[in-house]
């Protein structure tokens, strides 16, 4: 049977000025752990955003699949729902799964009053998909395809399946997680499309575990793995480093929700990658301050693997609000780890979410001027963002703070969906967007960040002098909607 994977174009706009196409391991692993006899192909659609339609029709020429799976987060539904209209006019006999953080959302174990506005099984989203694949994909969706391989249609037997009879959809039991040891390494060869990247890089996703025992509330992840953490074995992840290498690929990037849950396990990977010689290429990963604090030598070890930039989950600098988000209080831990990074040389990309309740500007801004004072080399600031099914959602909504319910098209913490008790829907991204620009887009760059850019640096030097005249002749306020309004329309593929 020929199966197509594909993952949505849809991003975050801030990613886009720093131009990254990351490989989506939703669809790369799940098209590598079917059985033996089906040819699958995944592609990712953001490295062909310039022709999604003509991307997708070529694909469906090519590979003729007779079962699509679409993988979507909650922000990029709206863009698969078109897609999936698209190949249905294409061919109407390709059966159409959904897979992802959004599929496992409806998992009905998690049910809720708003359901309908996520996926409405009884409307069109119900008559457009076949299936969903809910959770973990690689054996669901294995035994999907073995089952419609073989003609069958005994689908109540497949956990973590929705599917369809006469019309009307039925919710197969949650799979339970699986044993890592059952997932065969992704096998990039299956990919249709090859040009990722970040600025000039050849970037691929790597993963080292699966899931973190934390429960920060605005985070979605608990629906996929609750709170459990799996490791892989470590010598799956070199193997695996080796294949990224092999396809020519220069910076690894650790899609682990938590690689820092064991820092002792991060330090072995990284002694690991040295006495390996995987040392020649450079690595990413999202970390967390509690991790990084915690092992001194742990920052000077990533380094000399060859971590040269990660994502440090800051939040907020006040302890009322990171009690609000239930991340404990991180604020000394956050000081540390960005000493640590910073002495060894890796440049801090600090995660920080702004607008909870009881945030006045002052309070907006005081994250800012923190980040400024530990020198975070680059901003990765969100706006609380209420995403469906998670702790925050509920209570946002019980103090009618939510203010725009259900275009989730706009849940992917750039725009701003709530007020607090304080500011306005509209006096709150305007906060973010002014701090976010007087404090990081005009600022002078730190100086790791300014080796990161290279001759980058004079690309920005030059952009910047333009911003600045804009301001010049224009109000602030007239920059700020010209800038919102530029980023309004980005994610229109179809
Ligand atoms: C790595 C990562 C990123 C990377 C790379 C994303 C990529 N292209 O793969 C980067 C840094 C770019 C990123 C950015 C964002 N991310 Co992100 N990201 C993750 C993270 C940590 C891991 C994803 C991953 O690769 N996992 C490993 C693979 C193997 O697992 P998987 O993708 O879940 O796929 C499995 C199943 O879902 C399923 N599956 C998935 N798709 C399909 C399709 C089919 C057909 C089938 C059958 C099965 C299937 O099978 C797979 C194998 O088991 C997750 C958290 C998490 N644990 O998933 C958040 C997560 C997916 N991100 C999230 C968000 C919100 C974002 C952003 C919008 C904003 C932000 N806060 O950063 C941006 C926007 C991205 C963009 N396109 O511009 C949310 C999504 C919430 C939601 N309800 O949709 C998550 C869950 C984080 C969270 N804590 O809440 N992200
Ligand atoms: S530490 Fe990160 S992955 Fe873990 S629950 Fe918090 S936000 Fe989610």
């Amino acid at each position: 049977m020929n199966i197509l994977l594909l993952s949505m174009p849809d991003y975050f706009p801030f990613i886009l000025q720093w131009g990254m196409k990351v490989p989506c391991l939703g669809v790369s692993s799940p098209a590598t752990n079917l059985s033996d006899g089906h040819n699958a192909y995944a592609g990712d659609l953001c490295t062909r955003r310039d022709d999604i339609p003509g991307a997708i029709r070529d694909a469906i020429e090519k590979y003729n699949p007779q079962l699509v799976g679409l993988s979507s987060m909650t922000f990029q539904y709206s863009t698969a729902k078109k897609v999936a209209l698209y190949i249905k006019g294409l061919n109407k006999d390709i059966k159409l799964a959904l897979g992802g953080y959004h599929a496992t959302l409806m998992s009905p174990e998690v049910k809720t009053e708003e359901d309908d506005k996520l996926f409405d099984f009884s409307g069109e989203d119900g008559r457009l998909f076949d299936f969903l694949v809910r959770g973990e994909g690689e054996a669901t969706f294995r035994e999907l395809v073995d089952t419609l391989d073989g003609g069958g249609n005994d689908f109540d037997s497949i956990l973590g399946l929705s599917y369809k009879v006469n019309g009307e959809w039925h919710h197969n039991a949650r799979r339970p997680l699986l044993n890592v040891k059952d997932i065969k390494l992704p096998d990039r060869t299956k990919r249709i499309w090859n040009n990722f990247g970040y600025y000039g890089y050849n970037l691929d996703t790597v993963e080292s575990s699966r899931g973190c025992t934390f429960t920060c509330n605005f985070c979605s992840m608990q629906h996929m793995y609750g709170t459990t953490f799996r490791t892989y074995e470590i010598s799956r992840v070199m193997e695996d480093l080796g294949n990224i290498k092999k396809v020519g690929s220069n910076i690894g990037l650790f899609v682990d929700d938590n690689i820092t849950l064991n820092p002792k396990r991060l330090l072995e990977i990284c002694e690991t990658i040295i006495k390996e010689g995987h040392d020649d290429m450079l690595y990413w990963a999202q970390v967390s301050s509690v991790g990084i604090s915690a092992i001194p030598e742990l920052a000077k070890t990533m380094k000399r693997a060859g971590f040269f930039s990660v994502f440090l989950g800051i939040e907020n600098i006040s302890r009322r609000n990171l009690e609000q988000l239930n991340k404990g209080d991180i604020v000394e831990k956050s000081k540390k780890s960005i000493k640590y990074l910073h002495d060894a040389g890796v440049a801090v990309v600090g995660g920080m979410i702004v607008g909870n309740p009881d945030d006045t500007w002052e309070d907006v801004e005081e994250n800012y001027q923190f980040f400024k004072d530990q020198g975070v080399d680059i901003y990765f600031d969100q706006v609380l963002t209420p995403y469906p099914k998670t702790g925050i959602r509920e209570e946002l909504l019980k103090a009618g703070l939510v203010t725009n319910l259900h275009d989730f098209t706009k849940y992917n913490g750039f725009w701003t969906n709530v007020r607090t008790k304080n500011l306005s829907q509209d006096e709150l991204s305007f906060a973010r967007w002014k701090c976010h620009r007087d404090y990081f887009v005009l600022a002078e760059p730190t100086p790791i960040y300014r080796k990161i850019m290279g001759m980058g640096y004079y690309y920005r030097r030059y952009k910047l002098l333009k911003k600045r005249l804009n301001v010049w002749w224009n109000t602030e306020r007239k920059v700020y909607e010209q800038e919102m309004e530029r980023y309004r329309n980005v994610n229109q593929f179809l």
